[in-house]
């Protein structure tokens, strides 16, 4: 595969000098290209098995970077090529991605001195919860519908249905394990509780909003002083609940170890974390966020590391198909350790109850 040749059909300045694996994604491959002009670039190949409609997928992200950029126009903001992504279209075509040998490419101007974290302390994580509110808040008014590039994505009915699937066919002979059996175990007795978000929206009282859906850490741009500059990562932007974006920040955040980290005994859901990503996200999210949506975000911060712990544990069960690994217990490890994230944010949820309660009174 030259990715040279690739990224000559895309409509960059300069001549290519060097492209090199950027990043550490478990679904898409990434490169940064180098040029001897003014301006890097993102070469990515989309999954195509997980994004089934890439042109679905890029026709959302181009409409959700240009709202972005017209509303930070209409601000007068500064810097707004660092503030939002821009792709490249092909040569003398208006198309964002291009296809050869059934493999899907798109390419992206680098965006300069800035950094990415795997984790954060809550002076940052204040600022993260803003930017998601922010992000949610612009996206609200945008004219076109966006579709679903993973349906039903962060639905957690279906999510554990696929879960009793793969126990079901037990793919890898993986149901032998006795410690595989006393995860599911661990796991049912809680479903019906994790899957509330669905009900509500079946009730009419939990609206869906165009939200990022992949809101882990490293899914965001900081500068050199802490300041958040932009969300990345758009592949998953489609309409959600707004507990997608809340939880799933605090998934990778609030968590004091990476999430296959294999030290489960030294894993807690940290409140400081939470509190911290709470009042920069209400703050900001506020101007739309429902009661119900609001009182419900305890439950979110439980929800996705349930919904990973689910996600990880069913691609183990069938053979390791959907995340990348890189040893072969690697999906069991992820599993055990959002196992253990979920009992420890469960635990906290009357301590988090309390903290939305206070900032919804102030
Ligand atoms: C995947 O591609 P990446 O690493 O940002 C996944 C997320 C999971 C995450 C777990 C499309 O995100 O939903 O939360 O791994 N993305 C997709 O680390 O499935
Ligand atoms: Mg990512």
């Amino acid at each position: 595969m030259n990715l040279e040749n690739i990224a000559k059909h895309f409509d960059i300045q300069g001549e290519v000098k060097e492209i090199k694996p950027l990043g550490n994604g478990l679904i898409n491959d990434t490169y940064k290209i180098t040029t001897d002009g003014p301006q890097a670039y993102v070469l990515q190949r989309v999954n195509n098995a997980i994004f089934q409609d890439v042109e679905l997928l890029q026709n959302n992200i181009v409409a959700v970077t240009r709202h972005i950029r017209r509303k930070l126009e209409a601000d007068n903001e500064c810097d707004i090529d660092r503030k939002v992504l821009r792709f490249v279209t092909l040569k003398g075509e208006d198309r964002t991605w291009f296809e050869e040998d059934g493999k899907y490419w798109r390419i992206s101007v680098f965006i300069p001195d800035a950094y990415t974290y795997e984790t954060v302390d809550p002076k940052y994580s204040r600022f993260a919860g803003e930017a998601f509110g922010r992000f949610e808040a612009m996206l609200s008014d945008l004219e076109e519908t966006l579709g679903e590039t993973i349906p039903d994505f962060h639905n957690m009915e279906l999510r554990a249905r696929q879960l009793r699937e793969a126990v079901a066919s037990d793919r890898a002979g993986r149901m032998a394990d006795p410690e595989v059996k006393a995860i599911l175990e661990e796991l049912l007795p809680f479903e019906e509780e994790m899957c509330k978000a669905e009900r509500l929206h079946r009730e009419g009282v939990l609206p869906k909003r165009i939200c990022h859906c992949d809101t882990k850490v490293n899914n965001m741009l900081f500068d050199a002083d802490g300041k958040v500059l932009c969300v990345i990562d758009l592949d998953t932007v489609m309409p959600s609940f707004v507990f997608s974006d809340f939880g799933d920040f605090l998934r990778t955040a609030a968590n004091t170890v990476a999430e296959d980290d294999p030290a489960v005994d030294r894993i807690d859901f940290r409140m400081d974390i939470f509190e911290a990503f709470a009042q920069g996200y209400i703050k900001s999210a506020n101007v739309f966020l429902t009661d119900v949506e609001r009182d419900n975000l305890p439950y979110a911060a439980c929800l996705f590391p349930y919904m990973q712990c689910v996600r990880f544990f069913a691609d183990y069960i069938n053979g390791d198909t959907y995340y990348k690994i890189k040893y072969p217990e690697h999906n069991l490890v992820r599993t055990r350790n959002q196992l253990a994230l979920f009992k420890a944010a469960r635990a906290k949820m009357p301590e988090m109850r309390r903290i939305i309660e206070n900032l919804a009174s102030l």
